[in-house]
């Protein structure tokens, strides 16, 4: 079973759930959780279980989740909450392609890459076990930010698409910092691949081998790209020369720097290499990206 819906009709759809078609983001708090029948979405759900417990039937197996789990249910996996009791959660529902959250230095952070991608695709090998639990005084807090999300949301005050934004990236970089203090073995494992990918993130423009990558990570080369690969979809070298091409993309953009500077400042050691990998990429030369 790959966990991908095989009933479309139990596929919620963005138009039905989101109330403001211009906002990305919705915010539900389901205090309690009615019964609801099993489903997939056509957005991804930020879960924050509040109170109480239950079985969460997710890509045809079942975990336990009580108060401060906090999980990402992604676009077509299906899912249900059994055998509730008292279960109380916020569900942020949103559309990762229009909000595109994956900017700035959320990308340095590793808490944030196992969060949004690495515990939702390796949460089945891992029994749930890598997922992220907060504690009483740190659910409070997350609490307070969703109700201010909530509320600019419902509100529509002039800026409240910004502040809504804002509000969620502020969610996002709370809970990725508090992964970086979860404990369990499984949580560890996944928090070295993400700081393996913030690596990149952060050192791009220096030099990077697989074999420095797959030491950070505490895996074997071999383990690490197929890891590696698993989540981000490209082995590691080849999502090196990705995140070097959008960086060059930025700066051809925004600056006068001739290419060959470019391909230097992003790390690569050879300006033909470069534009090589950039067409690639980018489907367009260095200079054509430039002019258009
Ligand atoms: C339901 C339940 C589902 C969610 C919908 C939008 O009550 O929480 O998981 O997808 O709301
Ligand atoms: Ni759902």
């Amino acid at each position: 079973m790959n966990g991908l819906s095989p009933h479309p009709e139990n596929r919620l759809k963005k138009t039905d759930f989101f109330e403001d078609p211009t906002l990305p983001l919705q915010v539900y708090i389901r205090d309690p959780q009615p019964e609801f029948p099993r489903h997939s979405h056509g957005f991804d759900e930020l879960v924050i279980i509040l109170k109480g417990t239950a079985l969460h039937e997710i890509s045809g197996l079942k975990f336990p989740v009580r108060a401060g789990d906090v999980f990402v249910v992604s676009q077509n996996h299906e899912h249900q909450y059994l055998d509730m009791h008292g279960l109380a959660l916020a569900n942020i529902l949103f559309d990762p392609d229009t909000l595109d959250i994956a900017h700035w230095d959320i990308r340095a952070l590793p808490g944030f890459h196992v969060l949004f991608s690495l515990e939702p695709a390796f949460r089945s090998q891992h029994n749930f076990k890598s997922r992220l639990q907060l504690s009483e005084q740190n659910l409070n807090r997350i609490y307070e930010l969703v109700q201010d999300l909530t509320r600019e949301a419902e509100q529509r005050n002039p800026g409240y698409r910004v502040m809504a934004k804002g509000l969620f990236m502020q969610l996002a970089v709370s809970l990725s910092r508090a992964y970086s203090s979860a404990q369990t073995e499984e949580s560890l494992d996944l928090l070295r691949v993400g700081d393996a990918i913030a690596h990149i993130e952060t050192n791009y423009a220096d030099k990077i081998t697989l074999d420095t990558l797959a030491k950070k990570s505490h895996l074997s080369n071999r383990q690490f790209t197929r890891v590696f690969e698993k989540c981000i979809g490209r082995p590691p070298i080849a999502h090196l020369m990705f995140v070097r091409c959008r960086k060059a993309a930025e700066l051809l953009i925004n600056t006068d720097r001739t290419i060959t500077d470019i391909a230097f400042d992003c790390g690569f050691s050879d300006s033909n290499y470069f534009t090589r990998c950039f067409r690639k990429s980018m489907n367009k030369t260095p200079k054509q990206y430039r002019n258009t």
